[in-house]
């Protein structure tokens, strides 16, 4: 999603002759505000305590009306129950904490419902411009793409404004991810942890995870099929180009259609989250720049607290389980047989 800052400068006055300039993505679930003459989404819901959040409690409640609403609106299926691999980039020392840095590289502090409240019950992944921290999260059933949000992302973020952001991205094979169609709207800088890092969560869509400890951000498989449409249809295959139309960078684009083929969105099986070096070196689904508090210290990088299954799709037996129900089908064959009448030898 291009700047609308850019835009601007270059004619504020002649936006009306750009009305069709960009064909936007828009959000599926989440509030947005259109800039309507050039196609730009200019923000995106807020945080915890703004009516328009979007985020999902780790008992399945929202907010609304100024606080949580009664009853549960999403119900978990599940949490991620393993980790398929974890690669910590550096920094993680636990300074400043009450614990020490293998507190923080447990990969299993991420299994199950994530924290409420507990910022330690988290897996950390570090912080490095060359080689950014990452972890692959399994399940015990694949998540499938059912009615709204799918699977939420948890972090553990103290306050609506320190973000520390990272990609998010699916898999059906485990070898090629998907990453979701993501926009960071901020074009500055935001500092490191010691002079607060702070970010504006309206700023910023489907990096994980732009609500603090105890909400989920909500990622929407359909948005993933949404963006390949949309790919291929601002895609000059010859030229290997994005249209001047698309919000879309051409990087994006070809690694989506790359990748795309080889996702089962009724059977996803695994979820990587990708931590973003946040001095802008890093560059959203638009190809700009991503600022997140930078450096950071003691736990640096995205800290992942959980990841909750909403629609999960049908477990795939185990080969021991198979090979049971294999026996019993076989023997149950046999009796019907030889209870069958004529069959007998006589
Ligand atoms: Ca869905
Ligand atoms: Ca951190």
């Amino acid at each position: 999603m291009k700047k609308l800052s850019i835009i601007c400068s270059l004619c504020l006055a002649c936006s009306a002759a750009l009305a069709s300039l960009y064909d936007p993505f828009l959000p599926k679930n989440e509030y947005y505000v259109l800039e309507p003459t050039l196609g730009l989404v200019i923000s995106f819901a807020g945080g915890i305590g703004d009516e328009t959040n979007a985020a999902i409690a780790n008992n399945g409640k929202v907010w609304k009306n100024g606080g949580l609403s009664a009853e549960p609106v999403y119900e978990f299926a599940g949490w991620a129950t393993g980790c398929a691999s974890y690669n910590p980039a550096g920094g993680i020392s636990g300074s400043g904490t009450d614990y020490g840095a293998d507190a923080f590289t447990d990969p299993s502090k991420a299994f199950g419902r994530a924290t409420g409240g507990d910022t330690s019950d988290v897996v950390v992944l570090g912080e490095d411009k060359d080689n950014p921290g990452s972890i692959v999260m399994t399940f015990d059933v694949p998540i499938r793409n059912g009615d709204g949000y799918d699977f939420a992302v948890f972090e553990n973020s103290l306050n609506n404004t320190f973000l520390e952001l990272a990609f998010v991205e699916v898999s059906t094979d485990g070898e090629h991810f998907v990453r979701f169609p993501n926009f960071y709207l901020g074009t500055s800088p935001v500092g490191s942890d010691i002079d607060a890092g702070d970010n504006d969560p309206t700023l910023i869509y489907n990096l994980g995870s732009k609500y603090m400890i105890g909400y989920g951000n909500g990622y929407d498989l359909q948005e993933l099929a949404d963006a390949y449409d949309y790919a291929l249809a601002h895609w000059d295959a010859e030229t290997s180009t994005a249209l001047s139309s698309s919000v879309f960078s051409a990087d994006y684009i070809s690694d989506l259609l790359e990748n795309y083929q080889y996702l089962d969105l009724e059977s996803v099986n695994y979820v990587r989250i990708v931590d973003i070096y946040g001095d802008g070196s890093v560059l959203d689904s638009a190809g700009n720049p991503i600022y997140d508090a930078c450096p950071t210290h003691g736990t640096p990088g995205f800290d992942l607290s959980g990841i909750g299954v909403i629609n999960a799709g049908a477990a795939v037996p185990e080969p021991a389980d198979f090979a049971l129900a294999l026996g019993i089908v076989c023997a149950t064959y046999m009796l019907v047989r030889r209870a069958a009448p004529g069959r007998g030898r006589g």
